[in-house]
This record gives C-alpha cells, sequence and structure tokens, in this order.
C-alpha cells in the first residue's frame, strides 16, 4: 500500500479543501469573508472545453484588504477560482512551512459541517458549506450558512477579529483558537488545523484500502450511456462510462453501506475538488434518462451548437427515446471504449486538465433535456436549449482524477488523507483510497 502523506483531521472536523480544479465552472468570484454576492452556480471541475479564464491569483484586488503588504510568493492551492487568494498568500508568507500543503487552503479558515437534510444527517465539505451562502438549499436545516462570516472555524474567526493582515495571524499566533490545548502556531508547525479542534499533533491514521486498477478493474462492472449537462461549460455532453458502482467498492472496502452511522461519501481529487454523495445516491439506482440527438455543431453551427457526443453512439439509443439501462453513481475507469486522459495538474492555473484514470460519474436525479452553458445564454437559436436554471446540472458533481473516497464519518480523533501532499502519487499509480468509518483493514 503506498505511502499517504496524512494529517490531523477528526469525526466531525473539515475533511475538505476548495484547492484548484473546480473553479473553472464554478466561478464563485469574490467570496471572501466580506463579500456580500457572487454569480457561481456550482463547483464543477471543467468539462472539455473550459473557457473561463479566471486569474489565478497575483491580482486579487479585494478592496476590503487594509494591509498592503509586498506578497513574497503565493498560495500554492487556495482559491484559484476565487479571485482572491490573499487572505492564504498572508497565511504561507507567515508560515512558510505550509505552503503546498493542505494547510495552505480554504479549510484552514472555513468550516465544513453535518446538516440536517430530510431528517438525514449529511455531510457537507469546506467548499459546498462555502457555496451555501450563494446557493442557498431550502431543504438543508441545522448547521447552514447564512453569510460567509459563518462559514468560518475557530482560526478563521480569530484572524477576523485580529484585523485580517499578515500582523493578524502573528497576533494570534500563540492562541489556541480552536480550544485543542496546542497553540495555533504549534498546530501549524505540525500541518495540523488550528481551526479545528479535532485535528491535532499525535494522531493516528484512518482505517483505508487502497484499489490498484487490477483490482478495481476485477470488481463488478456497471456501464451507462448519460447526459453530463454542465452548468457554465460551453458543451454538455453524453457519453457511456464503465466502472465500478460507488455501493460495491464500499462493500470491497469491507463497508456496510446500511451502516446507520455513515453520514455519506466524499469523493477527494487531488487538487483539492470533492464532491459529496448522500447514501441514498450511493445506495439506490437512478432514473433513466431521455436522449437528445442532433444539438452538435455540425448541426446547429457553431452559434447554437452545444452538445457533444461520442462518434459511436450505443446502439439501442435514439433521440427521443429513453435511454436503456439504469444509470448508478460509478467510480468510472472508462469512457466510450477507451481510457480516459490521466489528469495532470496545470501548474499555471492550479486546476486539473484530464479526466482519469477515474472520475466520478453521477447521472441526473432529475432526468431532462442538455442546456447551454449560463455565459453562453441567451440566445437567437429560439430552440429552448438556454441555459434553464432549474435543471439538473449533473456534470457540476463529476468529480475528475478521483484519488479517494472517504466514508463520513471519520473515526473519532484520526487523521484525515492529505491528498495535496499525496494525491498525485495516487494518480500516478493509478490506485484509489477507500477510507474512514466502517472501512475494513485485511
Ligand atoms: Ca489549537
Ligand atoms: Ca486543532
Ligand atoms: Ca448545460
Amino acid at each position: 500500500m503506498r505511502t499517504w502523506g496524512w494529517i490531523a483531521l477528526g469525526a466531525l472536523a473539515l475533511a475538505s479543501a476548495c484547492g484548484g480544479s473546480d473553479k473553472k465552472d464554478s466561478d464563485v468570484a469574490g467570496i471572501d469573508l466580506v463579500g456580500t454576492d457572487a454569480t457561481g452556480t456550482d463547483t464543477a471541475q471543467p468539462d472539455a472545453v473550459a473557457t473561463d479564464t479566471a486569474q489565478p491569483d497575483a491580482a486579487a484586488t479585494d478592496t476590503a484588504q487594509p494591509d498592503t503588504a509586498p506578497v513574497e510568493h503565493s498560495s500554492s492551492h487556495a482559491y484559484k477560482g476565487h479571485e482572491n487568494d490573499t487572505d492564504m498568500t498572508y497565511f504561507i508568507n507567515v508560515y512558510g512551512n505550509a505552503w503546498a500543503t493542505r494547510l495552505d487552503d480554504c479549510q484552514t479558515c472555513h468550516r465544513g459541517g453535518e446538516v440536517t437534510s430530510n431528517g438525514k444527517t449529511v455531510f457537507k465539505n469546506a467548499c459546498d458549506t462555502c457555496h451555501l451562502v450563494i446557493h442557498p438549499d431550502a431543504t438543508l436545516t441545522g448547521n447552514v450558512p447564512a453569510a460567509y462570516v459563518d462559514t468560518l472555524n475557530p482560526y478563521g474567526k480569530a484572524y477576523l477579529d485580529a484585523g485580517r493582515t499578515k500582523d493578524a495571524l502573528k497576533a494570534i499566533a500563540a492562541d489556541d483558537s480552536d480550544g485543542d490545548t496546542f497553540s495555533n502556531a504549534d498546530e501549524i508547525a505540525d500541518l495540523k488545523y488550528p481551526g479545528d479542534p479535532a485535528s491535532k499533533p499525535g494522531q493516528t491514521v484512518a482505517p483505508a484500502r487502497t484499489f490498484t486498477w487490477d483490482q478495481l478493474l476485477a470488481l463488478p462492472a456497471h456501464s451507462e450511456f448519460i447526459l453530463a449537462n454542465s452548468t457554465k461549460q460551453q458543451y454538455d455532453f453524453y457519453a457511456t462510462y464503465e466502472g465500478v458502482k460507488l455501493l460495491e467498492l464500499m462493500k470491497a472496502a469491507g463497508v456496510d453501506p446500511d451502516d446507520p452511522e455513515i453520514t455519506g461519501l466524499t469523493v477527494i481529487a487531488p487538487d483539492g475538488f470533492m464532491t459529496d454523495v448522500d447514501m441514498s445516491a450511493v445506495k439506490n439506482p437512478f432514473p433513466a434518462g431521455t436522449f437528445y440527438g442532433g444539438l452538435d455543431t455540425a448541426t446547429l453551427g457553431t452559434d447554437c451548437g452545444f452538445v457533444t457526443y461520442p462518434d459511436v453512439l450505443p446502439a439501442d439509443v435514439s433521440g427521443g427515446a429513453t435511454i436503456p439501462g439504469t444509470p448508478w453513481v460509478l467510480l468510472a475507469w472508462n469512457r466510450d471504449g477507451a481510457a480516459m486522459d490521466t489528469s495532470v495538474l496545470d501548474p499555471v492555473t492550479g486546476k486539473i486538465d484530464g479526466e482519469g484514470p477515474y472520475r466520478l460519474v453521477v447521472p441526473q436525479l432529475t432526468p431532462g433535456k442538455p442546456d447551454r452553458g449560463l455565459k453562453y445564454s441567451p440566445t437567437q437559436c429560439n430552440d429552448g436549449y438556454d441555459f434553464d436554471e432549474a435543471a439538473d446540472h449533473n456534470a457540476g458533481s463529476m468529480v475528475r482524477g478521483v484519488v479517494a473516497v472517504r466514508v463520513n464519518p471519520l473515526p473519532a480523533g484520526v487523521e484525515d488523507l492529505d491528498f495535496q501532499n499525496g494525491g498525485w502519487a495516487f494518480i500516478d499509480g493509478k490506485e484509489v483510497l477507500v477510507y474512514g468509518h466502517g472501512v475494513t483493514v485485511p
């Protein structure tokens, strides 16, 4: 088994991050502690033809920042799509050891947490928690943030209260903001979270199982032809994905999918993008979709075409008809009959290019027709396919370059995965880690 870099995190802790690749599609521009609005729509990684050119850093122009101290180097992960990484740049210039570690990211100051959805407790990572401010979900109750300040953890609040500058970071260094008996500086020196009392030095690692390419392909395979409907990308697409149902992957890791203590899964990419999957979505098939053909540029022209199709459609698929078969949430290793391009990190943007070796495939829970991207609508095409806010934009959940699946909650007191230090090795090795609650180590 490959050796991970592990980092402390506990049962209710924030095993989440908001790094790079998701932001091509999310465009959560202007998220910051005092932000009041934003136009982001989902947290998707890019699909195929990314066109969002959001500046990664350096040009941050947060007018709320009173500190204009020169920047020696920039955050490696955080805020790439938020167009504002000033806070994290302060942080890694005060704590140089934290640069390019998982502390160099959103969750150092922002929280995740459990909320209630339809009477059930579900975990929301720090990315999704913050995005609830922009996109409130009326079905959620409990620990739901109403404003950005509500998304801060104790360390983030202390930093804000101290003035939100580099000097503020120094002023709170000796404090124990999260009350776990370790000072902020001591925790950061050990790459533990200063805003999470469940994260502290000297913890054991979570139970984990590593699956190799051969081991995954030996699991029961499932194939499905689905629509990936993106919010912002220019193109939606249809594709056949083959992989293993997350349900089967859980069983292979020794996890009882019916264990009532499980609060969901978090699927993680090494750039810090992650998606939470509710167990009901893991354990049940999704409704079949309908195929909409003839919406490509070859048919509608470059002004109106907005869907891409595989070169060869499945033989049993036809326009206007229900797509045969039953879609499930998959960890896919194959798209349209071929292995997917291996994910690589674009060093300039901090975002993922490629989608393999493994991609999370999430069918539409509410099947519908494709729609044009938010940035590409409205058009003069007058065909009813312009952006539809109410559509199920499932592509936003389809994590590319999956390296780990966490079963929530983590056992109390254990360390979570430091995917930003160890994740790319899993991409290189074509391996996936399953870890957390109920995972059995053989
Ligand atoms: Ca502490
Ligand atoms: Ca701590
Ligand atoms: Ca779309």
